[in-house]
């Protein structure tokens, strides 16, 4: 995995460029291409046409050297509009990949570019257009630093999936308990992007598999299966509360660990007595996970690509959108699954890894089950960097509402796109207290800032810096502070792709940036 330059290719390129004529000398290396198209997955032993975004090393994703700029040239080979966001990243706001009038979608067959100074660690890209990101449009964006490579550890990418044979407007639609082309109108409202001359591409369409391709219709699992969660081994549940949350508003076909179900799982190879950074990313549109590494022990280092005081454990709450950063130091030769279990339910997924020669187990895709996440894991973390103390100059409370019946969330009790900004000066230290009235937990990112988690549950705590926190069902709290020093148009929303279209979605906005 070594990433240093030898000498002999350092002098090489002096040599070469020597040689080259000067416009070629003085222009910087050319931007890394992404290219946003289509591919065919093989789920539970059927095709499925999923999207991809697919970097210059043909990989899904991309992977930057330390001190390596984000210049990227994304191309839309979709056959639909896209626009990809760089989650967690904080590029200028015309560069994060949220569709506002003043930055559209890619037509069909458009590039565009992006060059801005990424922030180490391990994020994700996704879409942010439509409900494309159900139809796996999706990604690792991996930052690597200098102190990383030293560590000499190898890199380990686990991204989760939550994967269904139906269109994403047909989830939407027995969710909100409305027509396909309803859902098809509101994916495309929620953008706030006029259609261009109402003749773009339909995704839905677009997605339209072949007739083998295409699943049953299963309208009745629009309500939720508000599973009460049992207790696992090694797990314990906190308060019975548990037993009238709602949890997992899809039923979903798979889920999916590096695109691959446990019926035939990535196996990663290692060495015995290997060291390994495994770099999880919970890219699920609606599904949260307890990460199980079995009897293994992991240091949990960075959340949300932002360096902690290192935990230790076996077992990790990992909330959608939510990475988590985490060393193993293989104890012995052999095979080492690490699972990945759907909060409430005993539906799993995950990777081995397994040293030369090592017995793979047949590890089925349903177990115990395990229980709702919960913030117990983000109690214990501390920012190794957090920002510095000072008081704040705005403090706004933002309360979470929603429900099943209706299918509809929001924020202080609107719902986007008619919401009402919340104004932000550049400079000022702001508090955001978090409080959930609704009986669903949610996943809450802020775009182009990293904030502080500052209190839980009305207790304050010096916590992780990171990008997406949960927000607890019934009365659960959460404050988070940050500085406004990233002016523009900002997304403030549920990272559960329902949820945000139904409503659960706000801009903060700077003084002096028009709308
Ligand atoms: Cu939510």
């Amino acid at each position: 995995m070594s990433q240093t330059i030898s000498r002999r290719d350092f002098f090489g390129a002096a040599l070469a460029a020597a040689v080259l004529p000067a416009a070629a000398r003085s222009a910087s290396p050319g931007p890394k291409r992404i290219v946003a198209g289509t591919r065919v997955l093989e789920v539970n032993g059927r095709p499925a046409r999923v999207f991809g975004l697919v970097g210059p090393d043909g990989r899904s994703g991309i992977r930057l050297a330390p001190g390596e700029r984000f210049h990227v040239e994304l191309a839309n080979e979709t056959g639909v509009r896209t626009l990809v966001h760089w989650h967690g990243q904080l590029p200028p706001w015309t560069q994060d990949g949220f569709p506002w009038p003043q930055t559209p979608p890619l037509a069909p067959g458009e590039t565009h570019a992006y060059d801005f100074a990424p922030i180490p660690g391990t994020f994700w890209m996704h879409s942010h257009q439509g409900l494309q990101e159900q139809s796996l449009m999706t990604a690792p964006l991996i930052v690597r630093d200098a102190a990383e490579l030293r560590e000499d550890r190898q890199e380990v990418v686990l991204m989760l999936h939550d994967f269904s044979f139906r269109a994403p407007d047909e989830l939407l639609a027995g969710l909100a308990g409305i027509s396909d082309a309803a859902a098809h109108a509101m994916a495309r409202m929620i953008e706030n992007v006029p259609a261009p001359g109402g003749n773009a591409a339909k995704p839905h369409s677009m997605m339209a598999m072949s007739p083998g391709m295409t699943a049953a219709p299963d309208m009745s699992n629009g309500a939720g299966t508000g599973m009460p969660g049992m207790p696992m081994r090694g797990f314990s549940m906190t308060g019975m509360g548990a037993m009238r949350m709602d949890l997992n508003d899809v039923d979903y076909d798979a889920f999916l660990a590096n695109d691959r179900t446990l019926a035939d799982p990535e196996i990663v190879r290692v060495e015995r007595g290997g060291r390994i950074r495994l770099r999880i990313i919970n890219g699920a549109s609606s599904s949260q996970f307890w990460i199980d590494l079995g009897e293994l022990v992991g240091r949990v280092v960075a959340t949300d690509g932002h360096p902690i005081h290192p935990v230790i454990d076996s077992r990790f709450p990992i909330a959608i959108a939510q990475r988590l950063d985490i060393l193993i130091d293989l104890p012995r030769a052999g095979a080492f699954p690490i699972l990945a279990r759907l909060e409430g339910t005993g539906r799993q997924t995950g990777i081995v890894l397994a040293t030369a020669g090592a017995q793979i187990p047949r590890i089925a895709d349903n177990a115990q089950a395990a229980p709702p996440l919960d913030n117990s894991l983000e109690t214990r973390l501390a920012a190794v960097t957090p920002p510095l103390a000072r008081p704040a100059d705005l403090v706004q409370t933002i309360s979470l509402g929603g429900g099943m019946k209706p299918y509809a969330w929001s924020m202080n009790g609107e719902y986007w796109p008619r919401t009402t900004p919340l104004m932000l000066s550049k400079g000022q230290r702001v508090e955001i207290e978090l409080v959930n009235h609704s009986m669903m937990a949610h996943p809450i990112h802020l775009h182009g800032h990293a904030f502080q988690v500052v209190a839980i549950d009305d207790r304050p705590i010096q916590g992780a810096v990171r990008d997406t926190v949960l927000v607890t069902p019934m009365m659960g709290s959460v404050r988070i502070a940050f500085d406004a020093d990233n002016a523009g148009r900002w997304a403030f929303h549920c990272h559960n792709l329902y949820h945000m279209m139904t409503g659960m979605m706000m801009e903060f906005r700077y003084q002096g940036i028009a709308a």
